[in-house]
């Protein structure tokens, strides 16, 4: 704070700016300190920036939009009654013990800023245009149910099982589209996702509607938070995003109840000011709820300032104690600093200064906010909003650090509950924690009715199938990448830009492919799609592009198709599941094709594909330059060994390691098959590789083989009675296979069948599925795994190669038949050659054939001597240090 050296000067400065406000008005006030604070700049005044404005709501008391008092007094009966049946779920499912768990204190607190959403807000999809979309915060979910249950969509029986699902009906802890894939559009509990997914959500419905594929015009993304949920970098890290976009269909409101889960979020400062310092500074429309109506005319009277003084002196940890206390504890705290505030609440009871309520809890305050929100253009806007945690909990929680998980509330609490929302309920009626709604025919059951036919239906609510059903082109479109490549040496990444190119180019549907890279396009050779297809810019191209001469040019447009997200892989990642859940959305199938550095990728952004798998998202992830011998100069903390190991705990995610171009054409068309044509809910990840070397054509019948994980794809040229391996490759280091199988029949006379296993994981999951079967259906015909039909009457140990770590190659054991050994990249990668790296992790040509002989040797087929005569041939050190531990 700055010393007023003169304090009449300043009376004479500020009876100034009195008079123009009075007789000119704001605009005018604002014009004149501008160009004063300019003026001063210019002259070289040290002016601070201030990011914040004083701590008072930013809609002043005389310009809030207003409920109509029956429109209150309705609203005020419903929400008393969800907020009884949010407490009354969670209670009840905790009845018997605290095994289930749920929350009450988060949707206490945040009652009002969902009801007066539902009440005159959020729109539904059955206008036609799709609906909001709303980003509900996880541990609120009861408060959701409890309406729901009141508006007659959900009934008793789903709310006595919350939490209760592995027999069916039950309902989720949190929002998840896969478990309630009818209800839930949107996934949010690991906090910060909800905030980044909202945000590329919004920017999606501005591409659809740019593009002409979907009318979005008056559609809203509303993102519910939780303050201390802000201190997640991905809440915050792409709020410059949104501004720079302006995406005035996207309104955050963070619920500021002070709290998170262990105490304070910021005892010793003002979360509220330090969100609108960092929102404002990024562009974004704020609007601070923190007082309610009751302070209006307390704030009415501070005409020196001193109110607002205290208020923002007070750091939030003591804000929080006094709601922990009672109105007799505020009135000492608080006003009792300063005589002049004693005296201003003199003539109030402590019950009346307890009843000094906040923003987030006023009804009308909410409103005024909400109203010009959805007003604003040109911007996103968050809404800060100051409540309770716990609100209404008393003595058993209000307030509290313990609050977050609190799940029982004493006898006395309840009935004080009963009595501050006019429940009707007598003291033994409580005890049962009855569910409560309106009769049909109910003048609130009218009007909820009523509120939600005007808004456009009910939510949440998803659409678990398109309307639209795309033509997907057949695998001889892909013609080019089935032929093989005589004579010429390319790079699967390259086979599958070429059928990207194909697929934006095809008629039917070309302009639903959304290509989404993160800054990594003249990386994968994806760069001549800038010129041809643009890259989506709301406001187009504002300059001359230095490269504009060139062919291949950076062109930026508004109906660019190309996503080019930045150095960004969670807002990449974001981008794509918009586009991979726009079939449920916006009733619009879009096919999204995500390439990304595959280290970068499920390493980097687990969480985010964890939630596409629960939204139910389709579309590709490729992981480009993958493998980590493959990816060679670039050492350990780009070579990626594991990306297959993590996609294959994603159910609902089908991978692939394909080694040729035919494979991946054979793959993207079955996943179009899939995904567009037939609507299953899983998604593709595949990986990419940058080696370039002649790629076959597609043998005769290898589609089916692709598909379920294997084929063979060269026979060994033994005569049967000769020793005979089987060897199983991957990606790159299927042609180190190959090579091998080479080695074995030239030096040691050994035939060996080579496979293409383009994918382990799907592989393990159909053994895993004949094994379960078989252990079911005891005196059944056994089902055999495919890896078993495969390789069963097939001569000699299996041995299979990758350029990922064992585990993944090792997924098959169980499934086959006879000995099995594994080689694999594990251990940290490091920069050199391909060649020195494979023959570093043991992955080469050499050590394929020594491990051959090694299982061979094992089963009695060979001598020993033989793999050590192989060793010594092939030039390996047998003292060589473990790589997976160097
Ligand atoms: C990524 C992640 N980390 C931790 C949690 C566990 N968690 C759930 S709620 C919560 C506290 C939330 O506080 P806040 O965001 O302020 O929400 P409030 O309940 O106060 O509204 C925590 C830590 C989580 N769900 N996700
Ligand atoms: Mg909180």
């Amino acid at each position: 704070m700055l010393e007023d050296l003169d304090p009449a000067e300043t009376r004479e400065w500020l009876e100034a700016l009195d008079s123009v406000l009075a007789y000119e008005g704001a605009d005018r006030a604002f014009f004149l300190l501008d160009e004063v604070v300019t003026e001063a700049r210019r002259k070289g005044a040290a002016v601070p920036y201030r990011a914040t404005t004083p701590y008072l709501n930013t809609i002043p008391a005389d310009s809030q939009d207003r409920l109509s008092p029956r429109e209150e007094a309705m609203d005020h009966r419903i929400r008393s009654l969800v907020r009884w049946n949010a407490l009354a779920i969670v209670l009840r499912a905790n009845a018997e013990s605290s095994e289930l768990g749920g929350h009450i204190a988060s949707f206490q607190s945040a009652a009002t800023l969902y009801d007066v959403g539902f009440e005159h807000f959020f729109r539904g999809a059955s206008d036609g245009r799709g609906g909001d979309l709303l980003f509900i915060q996880g541990h609120s979910s009861p408060g959701v149910y409890a309406r729901s249950f009141v508006e007659g969509r959900l009934t008793e029986e789903q709310l006595v099982k919350f939490r209760q699902e592995t027999g069916g009906g039950g309902l989720s802890s949190y929002p998840h589209p896969w478990l309630m894939p009818e209800y839930w559009q949107m996934p949010t509990v690991s906090m910060g996702l909800g905030p980044i997914m909202a945000i590329y959500q919004a920017r999606f419905l501005k591409y659809l509607a740019s593009r002409g594929l979907a009318d979005t015009a008056d559609r809203k993304v509303w993102a519910f938070l939780g303050d201390g949920e802000t201190d997640e970098p991905e809440s915050l890290g792409a709020i410059a995003m949104a501004s720079r976009e302006k995406l005035d269909n996207l309104i955050f409101v963070i619920n500021c109840n002070l709290q998170r889960l262990d105490g304070p979020v910021r005892g010793n400062g003002k979360i509220i000011q330090e969100l609108e310092g960092i929102f404002r500074g990024a562009g974004w429309n704020v609007i601070k709820t923190i007082w309610g109506s009751a302070w209006d005319p307390l704030i009415a009277r501070d005409t020196t300032g001193l109110l607002l003084k205290r208020m923002e002196e007070v750091v939030d940890g003591e804000y929080q104690d006094y709601k922990s206390k009672n109105g007799a504890y505020v009135r000492e705290k608080f006003f009792g600093k300063y005589p002049e505030l004693a005296e201003m609440v003199a003539g109030m009871t402590d019950e009346q200064i307890w009843a000094l309520n906040r923003g987030g809890h006023d009804p009308q305050k909410v409103y005024a906010a909400y109203a010009a929100a959805v007003r604003t253009t040109g911007q996103p806007t968050v809404i800060l909003a100051k409540t309770i945690k716990g609100y209404g909990m008393g003595e058993s929680g209000e307030g509290q650090n313990i609050t977050h998980q609190q799940k029982h509330i004493s006898a006395a609490a309840l009935a004080r509950f009963r009595d501050r929302f006019s429940l009707p309920l007598t003291d033994e009626q409580l005890a049962e924690l009855p569910f409560l709604r309106f009769e049909d025919g109910s003048e609130e059951m009218a009007y909820l009715r009523e509120r939600r036919e005007a808004l456009g239906g009910y939510l949440p609510s998803r659409r678990r199938r398109s309307t639209q059903t795309l033509t997907v082109p057949p695998l001889s479109a892909f013609g080019g990448q089935l032929g093989g490549t005589p004579g010429r040496e390319i790079s699967t990444t390259m086979a599958f830009v070429r059928i990207l190119n194909t697929l934006l180019r095809d008629k039917a549907i070309g302009s639903h492919v959304v290509p989404i890279v993160p800054d990594e396009s003249r990386t994968f050779g994806m760069e001549g799609m800038f010129r041809q297809f643009g890259i989506f810019s709301q406001a187009g191209q504002l300059y001359r592009p230095e490269d504009a001469s060139q062919l291949m040019y950076y062109r930026e447009a508004p109906d660019g198709q190309m996503l080019q997200e930045g150095i960004n892989e969670a807002g990449a990642m974001s981008s794509w599941i918009a586009a991979a859940t726009s079939y449920s959305t916006s009733d619009t199938p879009m096919i999204p094709f995500y390439i990304f550095y595959s280290m970068f990728g499920f390493q980097r952004v687990m969480d985010l594909i964890w939630a596409a798998g629960d939204s139910r998202a389709r579309g590709f992830l490729l992981g480009g330059t993958a493998g980590r011998t493959t990816l060679n100069g670039e050492g350990l903390q780009h070579e990626d060994g594991h990306s297959h190991l993590l996609a294959s705990v994603v159910p609902n995610c089908v991978s692939y390691d394909p080694t040729y171009s035919y494979e991946v054409a054979v793959i993207v068309a079955d996943g179009l098959r899939r995904m567009i044509a037939e609507q299953e809910d899983v998604f593709f990840y595949l990986t990419l590789m940058n080696e370039n070397y002649e790629h076959p054509a597609l043998p005769e019948g290898a589609e089916a083989g692709i598909l379920r994980g294997m084929y063979l794809l060269r026979a060994g040229s033994g005569t049967g009675d000769g020793p005979a391996v089987q060897l199983l490759g991957s990606g790159t280091i299927l042609r180190e296979v190959l090579a091998g199988a080479d080695l074995l029949a030239a030096d040691y006379g050994v035939s060996a069948d080579v496979w293409s296993a383009t994918s382990f994981t799907e592989l393990r999951r159909d053994g895993l599925a004949a094994e379960r079967w078989n252990m079911l259906h005891p005196g059944e015909e056994p089902r055999r795994s495919y890896v078993g039909d495969c390789l069963a009457g097939r001569p000699g140990p299996v041995i299979a190669a990758t350029d990922y770590v064992k585990s993944f190659a090792d997924q098959i054991r169980a499934f086959v038949p006879g000995r099995y050994r594994v080689l694999g990249t594990d251990g940290y990668g490091r920069s050199d050659y391909r060649k020195n790296l494979r023959r570093f992790f043991e992955v080469d040509r050499h050590y394929v054939a020594v491990a051959a002989l090694a299982s061979l040797a094992e089963d009695g087929t060979v001598p020993a001597a033989t793999v050590a005569d192989a060793i010594a041939r092939y030039g390996i050190d047998p003292g060589k240090p473990d790589p997976s531990l160097v």
